[in-house]
């Protein structure tokens, strides 16, 4: 019923165990872990990293790619190309980032690339199939950017799945995810340890799909 050649061959392909290369983009707020999440599902799968992790806010500026990352569970196959975000923010300020020791001309050329990325960042939603929203556990999840960027999600009708990031840390309260955003599924991990990944493999096989 309204179902296009797509997906009909999505339909079809699926019954069999494969998906076509689903594009899974890793979104969120600054320093919640989106690079440190990608790097453990492609070392996981692949044994390789993508992008580098820093404590200082807007360390990815452009979009990390690791294509053809496949995922086996039970017997199903799942191929992603993962799509690692800058990113998103409210507002780049340049003095932010002296605090972390960086000159005043360092500091303003990380603004303008923050900026930047954010942009990149929210126009390549329109070429995700996929979201992991990834929320830091041990903040308060009700911001601005996790709101605006479930309701996008929500009107381009983009299948999303909320981590929540860092439970290794005691103050983590991933539960006050759970109950922000009940209309989602919300997986606790700790990216950095590697803690409960499996879950979260589980909730992409499930939930990944083409966006409509
Ligand atoms: N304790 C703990 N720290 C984490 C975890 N995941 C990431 N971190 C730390 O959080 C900081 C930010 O990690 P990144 O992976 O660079 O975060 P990001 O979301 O990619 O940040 P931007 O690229 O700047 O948007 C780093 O210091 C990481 O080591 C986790 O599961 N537990
Ligand atoms: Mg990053």
């Amino acid at each position: 019923m309204g179902m296009n050649f797509r997906g009909f061959f999505d339909w079809f392909f699926g019954l069999f165990g494969y998906r076509k290369n689903i594009r899974l983009g890793i979104y969120g707020a600054t320093n919640v872990g989106k690079t440190t999440l990608a790097n453990r599902i492609s070392l996981d799968w692949t044994g390789e990293e993508i992008g580098k992790v820093s404590e200082i806010p807007h360390e990815t500026r452009t979009v990390q790619k690791k294509e053809k990352v496949e995922i086996k569970l039970n017997r199903r196959k799942i191929l992603i190309n993962l799509l690692d975000m800058p990113g998103l923010a409210t507002k780049v300020d340049y003095r932010e980032f002296l605090k972390y020791g960086l000159s005043k001309k360092a500091a303003k050329q990380r603004a303008r690339e923050a900026t930047d990325g954010v942009i990149e960042a929210i126009k390549w939603l329109s070429n995700v199939d996929t979201v992991l929203a990834v929320m830091d556990a041990t903040q308060d999840p009700l911001t601005q950017v996790n709101i605006t960027l479930l309701g996008n999600l929500e009107a381009r009708k983009i299948p999303v799945i909320v981590v929540a990031n860092k439970i290794d840390l005691k103050r983590a309260k991933p539960n006050e995810i759970k109950e922000a955003f009940p209309q989602y599924p919300v997986v606790p991990v700790s990216a950095l340890k590697g803690r409960n990944m499996d879950e979260l493999y589980e909730a992409i096989a499930k939930y990944a799909r083409r966006a409509k």
